[in-house]
This record gives C-alpha cells, sequence and structure tokens, in this order.
C-alpha cells in the first residue's frame, strides 16, 4: 500500500513538471520542509522547474500542513527521514541523487533549547554532520546549503565608523543558548567539510525571517495571532480598536461589562493578556520569502561561501508591537500585554543588526519586503484567519 501511493505520487510528480514543460535534470532535496523556510523554498524550486524532493519524519498527527498543496499538485514529492538518523540520510540522497541538498531542518526554537538541549544538538547539530557525511562518500557532486544563524553572534558585533552596531562576515561568534551553541557547531563543520574535502557546502547566516507561515511559538506570530484573535473578539462586541475604553484591566485578562449591550445571561466577559518576555531585545526582522531567494543563490555560484542575510534595520520587540497593534487602529498596546517572568530566556541575545553586502555584491541580493510590509502581511492574515475561523462556528 505504501509502495502504491509512493509509486502513484511520483507519477503524479513527473506528470506535474512534464506538464509545465520544465526540465526534470535539476533535483533538490530539502530537509526540514515542513518548516517556514521549507514552505517558501520548495515552492520557489518548483516555480523554477526542479525536481523537488522534501524530507519529513514521521509523527504521529500531519505535520504537512503549510506543503499539502504542493504535494497535492503534484509539485513536491514527500519522502520519509530524520536527520538524527544516519540511514535514512543515507537512503534518501543515495537514492535520489540530488545535485542540491538545503538543510533547513532543526530544533529551530531559542527558548526550547534551554530545556531541551540535548535534543536540540542531536538535531540541529548532529543532523547537519550525517547529511555532509553522506555528501563527502557519495560519488555524485552534490551541492550543500546549511541554514546558519545570527544567534552565533550572541553578544557580539562589529562597530563602523560612525558608531554603527552591525554583525557581518568578520563579527565574531560567541553564542548564548544550546540552540546557537548546536548551530555554531554545524556552520563550523560544514566549513571544514567545504576546506578539508573541497564540498560546495555554503552556510548562509540568516538573520530573523518571519511571514505569514511562521510558527506560532515565535514572538512575531505569536503577535499578530493575538491581534486576530483580540479583533474577532471585540468585533463581536462592538467595540472598535481604536476606542476601548470600555474595557477593564482585570489583572493577566480584560473584561469587559456586557450587561448593557447584551441580551444574555453572561454580562462580563473577559479576554487573556497577551504573556510575553523581554521586549528590549532588538532584531533584525525580514520576510521569508526574500530568504529563501538567497538560499537558493548561493547554490548558483562557482565557489561556495559563507554570507550574512539581513535587512540591516533593528526594531526591539516592542517596536513589532507597537507597529503591529497599530496596523488594526489600536491606540496603545500596553493595555493587553502582560510580561511573565518564566518566558524571559536564563541567557539572552541582545542586539541583532545585519550587514549584507558581501551578498549584495556576489550575490546581487537584496531584500524586497520591509519592516513594515512584514508586520502588515502578518496581521492581515491572522485576522482573515480568525474571521473564517468565528464564520466556521456562526
Ligand atoms: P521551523 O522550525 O519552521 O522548521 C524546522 C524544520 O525542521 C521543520 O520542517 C521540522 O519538521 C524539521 N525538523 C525538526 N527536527 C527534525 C528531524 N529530526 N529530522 C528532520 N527534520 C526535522 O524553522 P524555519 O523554517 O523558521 O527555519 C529553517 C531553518 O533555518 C532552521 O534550521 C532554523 O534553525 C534556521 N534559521 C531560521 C531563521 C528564522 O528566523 N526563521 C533564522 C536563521 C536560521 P517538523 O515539522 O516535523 O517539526
Ligand atoms: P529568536 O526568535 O530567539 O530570535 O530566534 P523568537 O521570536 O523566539 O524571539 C525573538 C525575541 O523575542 C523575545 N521574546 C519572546 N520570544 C518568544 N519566542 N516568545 C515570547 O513570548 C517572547 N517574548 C519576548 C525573545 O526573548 C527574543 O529576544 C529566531 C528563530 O527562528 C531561530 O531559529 C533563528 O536562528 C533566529 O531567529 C535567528
Amino acid at each position: 500500500m505504501i509502495a502504491q501511493n509512493f509509486t502513484s505520487n511520483l507519477f503524479r510528480h513527473q506528470s506535474y513538471l512534464k506538464s509545465r514543460g520544465q526540465n526534470m535534470d535539476k533535483k533538490a532535496v530539502i530537509f526540514g520542509v515542513t518548516g517556514q523556510d521549507g514552505y517558501y523554498l520548495s515552492r520557489l524550486l518548483c516555480d523554477k522547474g526542479y525536481s523537488v524532493v522534501g524530507v519529513c519524519r514521521r509523527t504521529s498527527t500531519s505535520n504537512t500542513t503549510r506543503i499539502d498543496n504542493l504535494i497535492k499538485s503534484g509539485a513536491l514529492q514527500i519522502v520519509q527521514g530524520d536527520v538524527t538518523d544516519f540511514g535514512s540520510v543515507y537512503d534518501v540522497i543515495s537514492e535520489h541523487r540530488p545535485d542540491e541538498i538545503y538543510n533547513l531542518a532543526a530544533q529551530s526554537h531559542v527558548g526550547t533549547s534551554f530545556n531541551q538541549p540535548s535534543l536540540t544538538w542531536d538535531i540541529t547539530a548532529k543532523g547537519c554532520l550525517n547529511i555532509l557525511e553522506v555528501i563527502r562518500k557519495s560519488d555524485h557532486d552534490h551541492r550543500f546549503y546549511q541554514a546558519s544563524s545570527s544567534e552565533m553572534f550572541g553578544d557580539q558585533y562589529s562597530i563602523s565608523r560612525s558608531g554603527d552596531k552591525f554583525q557581518n562576515e568578520d563579527t565574531s561568534f560567541n553564542p548564548q543558548s544550546p540552540y546557537a551553541i548546536a548551530k555554531l557547531a554545524a556552520h563550523n563543520t560544514t566549513q571544514l567539510y567545504r576546506k578539508a574535502y573541497g564540498l560546495h557546502a555554503n552556510c548562509g547566516i540568516l538573520f530573523n525571517h518571519e511571514s505569514e507561515m511562521r510558527g506560532e511559538s515565535f514572538v512575531t506570530k505569536k503577535i499578530t495571532k493575538y491581534i486576530g484573535e483580540l479583533n474577532e473578539w471585540l468585533s463581536n462586541k462592538h467595540i472598535e480598536p481604536h476606542d476601548c475604553s470600555e474595557l477593564e484591566d482585570d489583572g493577566d485578562k480584560i473584561g469587559f461589562d456586557a450587561s448593557r449591550f447584551l441580551d444574555s445571561m453572561v454580562t462580563y466577559n473577559t479576554f487573556p493578556k497577551l504573556k510575553l518576555g523581554n521586549l528590549d531585545a532588538c532584531r533584525d526582522w525580514g520576510h521569508a520569502e526574500d530568504y529563501v531567494r538567497a538560499m537558493w543563490l548561493m547554490l548558483q555560484q562557482d565557489t561556495p561561501g559563507d554570507y550574512v542575510i539581513a535587512t540591516g534595520e533593528t526594531h526591539t520587540v516592542e517596536e513589532f508591537l507597537i507597529e503591529a497593534f497599530a496596523c488594526k487602529g489600536f491606540e496603545c498596546h500596553k493595555r493587553f500585554v502582560v510580561q511573565d517572568s518564566s518566558l524571559f530566556r536564563p541567557s539572552e541575545v541582545p542586539y541583532l543588526k545585519g550587514d549584507y553586502s558581501a551578498a549584495k555584491e556576489s550575490l546581487g541580493w537584496t531584500p524586497k519586503i520591509s519592516f513594515k510590509e512584514l508586520v502588515h502581511r502578518m496581521v492581515d492574515y491572522d485576522i482573515k484567519g480568525c474571521q473564517a475561523k468565528w464564520k466556521q462556528f456562526t
């Protein structure tokens, strides 16, 4: 049965490529295809006519929500595998013999890495080593992309002549979390395999990038999803975001006395506040759609290398909050947000702002989506998503 499904999916995949009149010459394998970047990268490569194979780990419930449409259309072929399992990595690469391999697989949540350091190491560091070892032993020329991270800089930055603080390819690393340590190990291993074995192995040192498809535990998505839900709650009570004067502060909730408006048994309504940790951290936030283009560009170069991918702008978490709440016309975010000490990290990365000059010069890459547009796209998406969900129940 599994073999039958596999064959029919493969057939659909090949028919899809033929129907688009595109060549099936270039093949890519993506580890971490079910994540945010996996979605945007597989879309990009399918559009470019690649034959794309995505590697998914086995889970008890489906983890392919983001890529279901690509799978159904036959554009993306899925195979099972796990980067921590050398045998499955070997099987995927030796069977498909891809020209390009993208390693996006990671336990990618920095906060979680403090609670699950060992798992984070196995996936984020050793997973990369497993892939590189298979590439090294293969008789096929594979180009490799490793998803390195600005978290590796930790508390380090360079200073320009005008006193501006930034990070680029020459800034030193000082990781501040088990996640960042694992990423730095994978980064160093990729560089070693390039130097020692001549592999076309590349590291994209990507700064934070977000999108409508961002995982729900990252701070940006937490904020925009909350705004979507809050907006729905208020509109059901006929309260305008720009006039929330009737709302009462009720500790970690906001309250609303509905007795004057509603013919209902329930006269006092509450809605939870948004719980956040550190609001002072500065991040350089871009859009994932721009960043996956940079990954692909790196693998098209004759010479492999490492590149900082960023926007060159930095904002605090609080500035993100202000921009996001302003999108819907809220007068202020403060009455809806409460700080929760359990969400502060044991050690924090205080300031990130990337200088992407090298990527601009060598890859011709620049970001197209601004901070403001990123925030607006995420808020709009979550507002529409919450409205649609509410309609299902009414
Ligand atoms: P996500 O957390 O959205 O995606 C991570 C992916 O890794 C998921 O597909 C996940 O699968 C997969 N994965 C986890 N464990 C394993 C495993 N053992 N074997 C195979 N696959 C596994 O991350 P993003 O898409 O945001 O990021 C992509 C990569 O880029 C990550 O490596 C991240 O650390 C790195 N990065 C991200 C940045 C960002 O701002 N987004 C910035 C810099 C680097 P599942 O769905 O089953 O959980
Ligand atoms: P980060 O992203 O740690 O930079 O890693 P995240 O969105 O988790 O945190 C950004 C900043 O916001 C602060 N913060 C909170 N963070 C979360 N998740 N939840 C909260 O409630 C909260 N409140 C405040 C954090 O302390 C931090 O300062 C992301 C991931 O995608 C990594 O995989 C990637 O490598 C880096 O970006 C670059």
